[in-house]
Formats: C-alpha cells, sequence, structure tokens
C-alpha cells in the first residue's frame, strides 16, 4: 500500500525523508554518551547500546528511500537521471543497507566482547574498538549520505504528476507559446516571456471537464536535434514525451517573429513523434490573431499533409493567448481523451 502511494506522488513521500549527514550521526552520539553508570561495563555496554541504536534509527530512512526508488515511476527515472547517476544512487543506498547490517553484527559480537574482558584497561579498548568500527561503517558512507541528501531533496521539488489522470503534453519550438496555453487551460500560472528558453522545467496544471480532470503539461521549448545533443532543459521535455502516458498537442508558431522556420517546427514535430513513440499527436497552429500569412498557408498544407497521412490525429488553429479559444480547444481534446479511453486497445 505504501509502495503504490510512492508511485503516484513520490514527492509527498520524500517530504517525509530526512538524510543526515555523517557529522549529524557523530554529533547526536556524542550529545548522547552516557557519563554516569554503576560500574565501568555498565558504561561501556550502554555506550555501546547507545551508537549502536542511533547509527541505526538515523539510517531508518534507506528503507523508505529504497522503497520509494523501487515504485517511482520511470517519467520521474528520466528526470532525476538528467542529474544524477541511477549505478551510483544504488551503490550508496547498498552501503547504507551494508552499514546497517553489519552494526549489527558488530553490537552482538562487542556485546559479548565486553562480557568477557578480563580488566579495565581491556573493557575501555574493547568498549571503544566497537564504537569506532560501528562509526567507521558510516563514515565509509560519508559522501553517498551526501548524495542520496540531495537526491530526496530533488526528488521533493519534483512536479507531482498524476499517471492516473487523462493528460495533454505540449510541446513545441521555444516561444511558441505552450505556457500561454496552459495558463490560459488551467490555473497554473507558467511563467510567459517574449524570449525563448523561458520555461525550464516541466509545469503540471489542471483542466476541469464536467467529468474529471485532465492534466495539462506545460513544457520547455525544444530543438530540433538529436536526443543526445540536448541539454538538460530540452530533456526534461523528453521525460514527458517518452514516458507520460497521453496525448501531445504541438504547437506551430504561424507568427513573423516565430523562433524557427514553419519547416524546422515540423522537422521538429517528427523529432516529437520518434521520442514519443506511438502518442497521439495533435497539431495546434498558435498565434494565428497575428500570423505572417506565408508561414499560415505553409504550416496548413504541412499539417494536412500530416493528417492525410494519418500521422497526426487533428488539427487545429488557436489563439493560446485567448482564453475563450483555448477553452474550446481543450474542450475538443478533452472529447478526444474520452474516446480515446473508451476505445478498445
Ligand atoms: N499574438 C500572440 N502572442 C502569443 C500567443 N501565445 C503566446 N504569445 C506570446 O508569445 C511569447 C512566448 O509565449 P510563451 O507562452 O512563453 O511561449 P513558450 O512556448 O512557453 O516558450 P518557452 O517556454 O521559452 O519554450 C509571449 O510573449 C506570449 O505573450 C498568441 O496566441 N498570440
Ligand atoms: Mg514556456
Amino acid at each position: 500500500m505504501k509502495s503504490r502511494q510512492a508511485y503516484r506522488d513520490p514527492t509527498a513521500v520524500a517530504e517525509k525523508i530526512h538524510v543526515p549527514t555523517y557529522e549529524e550521526i557523530l554529533e547526536r552520539i556524542r550529545s548522547r554518551y552516557p557519563r554516569r553508570a554503576k560500574t565501568l561495563y555498565d558504561r561501556e555496554v550502554a555506550a555501546l547500546q547507545r551508537t549502536h541504536d542511533i547509527v541505526i534509527s538515523k539510517t531508518d530512512f534507506v528503507k523508505q528511500l529504497a522503497a520509494l526508488l523501487d515504485f517511482l515511476h520511470p517519467f520521474y527515472w528520466r528526470l532525476i537521471e538528467i542529474e544524477f547517476d541511477r549505478d551510483r544512487i544504488h551503490k550508496a543506498v547498498k552501503c547504507i543497507s551494508r552499514g546497517r547490517k553489519l552494526a549489527s553484527k558488530l553490537f552482538e559480537k562487542y556485546r559479548f566482547l565486553l562480557m568477557a574482558a578480563e580488566n579495565k584497561r581491556e573493557l575501555v579498548n574493547t568498549g571503544r574498538e566497537a564504537r569506532g568500527r560501528i562509526l567507521s561503517l558510516f563514515k565509509k558512507c560519508r559522501r553517498e549520505l551526501d548524495y542520496l541528501r540531495d537526491l530526496v531533496v530533488f526528488i521533493q521539488r519534483l512536479p507531482a504528476i498524476d499517471a492516473t489522470l487523462p493528460t495533454v503534453i505540449v510541446a513545441g519550438a521555444p516561444s511558441s507559446g505552450k505556457s500561454t496555453l496552459v495558463g490560459n487551460a488551467t490555473r497554473a500560472k507558467p511563467k510567459v516571456a517574449v524570449y525563448p528558453f523561458t520555461t525550464t522545467t516541466i509545469h503540471i496544471g489542471h483542466y476541469t471537464m464536467p467529468n474529471g480532470k485532465i492534466q495539462v503539461i506545460d513544457t520547455p521549448g525544444l530543438l530540433d536535434r538529436p536526443v543526445d545533443e540536448m541539454n538538460e532543459i530540452e530533456r526534461r521535455a523528453v521525460a514527458a514525451l517518452k514516458e507520460l502516458n497521453g496525448i501531445i498537442l504541438f504547437l506551430v508558431n504561424v507568427s513573423p517573429n516565430a523562433y524557427m522556420s514553419v519547416e524546422r517546427q515540423f522537422d521538429l514535430l517528427s523529432n516529437v513523434r520518434r521520442i514519443a513513440r506511438g502518442k497521439p499527436i495533435y497539431v495546434a497552429l498558435n498565434k494565428v490573431d497575428n500570423p505572417d500569412p506565408e508561414s499560415l498557408e505553409e504550416a496548413r498544407k504541412k499539417a494536412q499533409v500530416l493528417l492525410g497521412e494519418g500521422v497526426i490525429e487533428a488539427v487545429y488553429e488557436t489563439v493560446a493567448a485567448d482564453k475563450e479559444k483555448v477553452s474550446r480547444l481543450m474542450e475538443s481534446l478533452a472529447e478526444e481523451l474520452t474516446s480515446k479511453a473508451q476505445r478498445p486497445g
């Protein structure tokens, strides 16, 4: 049950995970060092017990984190892998899990050795050795703890997608009007600006229909180039296009100052098709309130060809800046999503 929840909203799960630094663990142990005890033996046993208990409780997060990572949606993994190394994450989790196991073994072993100590000196040395060995297990994982802490903070800030909701992924070239459209279709307020590359990460809004909600995803602008040449920002758009289930709304900017020519925008559309692997694609020619007549004509022709080939599902003309027009477009897409959901297969 817990894991299912993690699958649906890892950001909320990550919110409850605290990854300590090695120094934090050490500090905690020092502050709890038993000063008073009836005998030296009692003191050493208590110190060992506390060291053990503190390292175990401070690293308890690793269980929740491992479960979270196990059930993480591929979309999140793809976003994580833009900034983190998956192998290194797993190695870090292992380092800490292994430390926990060995700490418990050492605890058992040294409890016995303390009992067997023959004099005060042996007692003190054995206790010191035991605590040193337990701590060194985690000192070895110091960098791994830091790595996992950065990861958890990163997951906390990821967009909270709901993989069960019908989804429209809005994609296109820089400045094609994606954020304007998402802002007018939903209550989300993605940043809109005249300059390209305004959106640098994924934003999510919700469009409300009488019978439910649609998740509308704003993505960063894409350039027409192979995925392995894309920068981090573009790869976030790729994560959504590849891994989220839904339909794609591809905006083509037909205004005079479009960032890319119509031809390049359609090349980009072919690239998006390859990335999105069979997801239905809807094209909207945007900014028809201020068109470059030649661009508009060219885009219409190209879109009709793709429609005829069955490569795209429909072509719309819209004005992302006009709330009413956006509502009409969203209604059409909502119908498409509903009929797609009902269609067998
Ligand atoms: N005339 C007109 N301008 C629009 C329309 N839609 C967006 N714009 C303008 O186009 C510019 C870019 O809009 P954004 O919504 O930021 O474009 P974007 O595709 O999200 O851009 P990136 O995030 O940089 O990829 C802004 O100045 C908008 O006001 C439209 O339908 N008509
Ligand atoms: Mg944007």
